[in-house]
């Protein structure tokens, strides 16, 4: 099968395209079909995945996979969350890391619990659509480690493992992240068999 792999962040596509290797799809990126994804204006991380899968399986005629995820830090009563990619109006990884920091400032290690969150959105362009959600748990660091992964990767420490994701490999990360557990859920689903074809988009 032919499928577009609709996201921005090279990070986010890297992960998913190991994740997707086994099931022998031809993946294409928004190299190939160069238009923007619509702005992300839904309150949930579904309503966001759907909205880029969705737009962009009809801009370009094949089924798409979009991702659309974030952290959850309880102690901030759930930001960044759905704006995670856009936190406290900073333009880089470095700097929204630098603002979580600040935001966590005088909170102690044992207040410092935070999720991560990705929802993946199939759509096919005869319009219908399959949600995939995964969960991890973890801490928010006083400081970043690691020097791999993208975005929070290196203030997101997993106690089990004793790494963040930034210290993890490409392998070890996707083993415990929301990404890999949202894909390894594709993945039963498509060699199962067991899709579940959700709803159709509306026009
Ligand atoms: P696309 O919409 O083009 O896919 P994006 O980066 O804008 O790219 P999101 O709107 O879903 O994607 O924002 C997710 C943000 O959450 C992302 O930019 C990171 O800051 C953060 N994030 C998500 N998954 C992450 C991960 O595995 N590791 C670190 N940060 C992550």
């Amino acid at each position: 099968m032919r499928v577009l792999v609709a996201t921005s962040n090279p990070g986010k596509y890297r992960e998913i395209k190991e994740g997707l290797a086994p099931l022998g799809w031809t993946l294409f990126s928004l190299l190939d079909y160069p238009f923007k994804l619509p702005p992300e204006e839904g309150a949930t991380f579904e309503d966001n995945a759907i909205l880029k899968a969705a737009y962009a399986a009809r801009q370009s005629g094949l089924p798409t996979l979009a991702d659309d995820s974030g952290l959850e830090v309880a102690a901030l009563g759930g930001e960044p969350g759905v704006y995670s990619a856009r936190y406290g109006n900073k333009t880089t990884d470095t700097e929204r890391n630098v603002y979580l920091l600040e935001r966590l400032k005088g909170i102690p290690p044992e207040q410092r619990k935070a999720k991560f969150v990705a929802v993946l959105a199939m759509a096919y362009p005869d319009g219908y659509l399959e949600l995939y959600r995964g969960e991890t748990e973890g801490e928010i660091l006083e400081a970043p480690r690691g020097e791999w992964g993208f975005g929070y990767d290196p203030l997101f420490y997993l106690p089990e493992v004793g790494k963040t994701f930034a210290e993890m490999t490409l392998e070890q990360k996707a083993a415990h992240s929301h990404r890999g557990k949202a894909l390894r859920a594709l993945l039963e689903a498509y060699r199962q068999g067991t899709r579940r074809k959700e709803q159709p988009l509306s026009e």
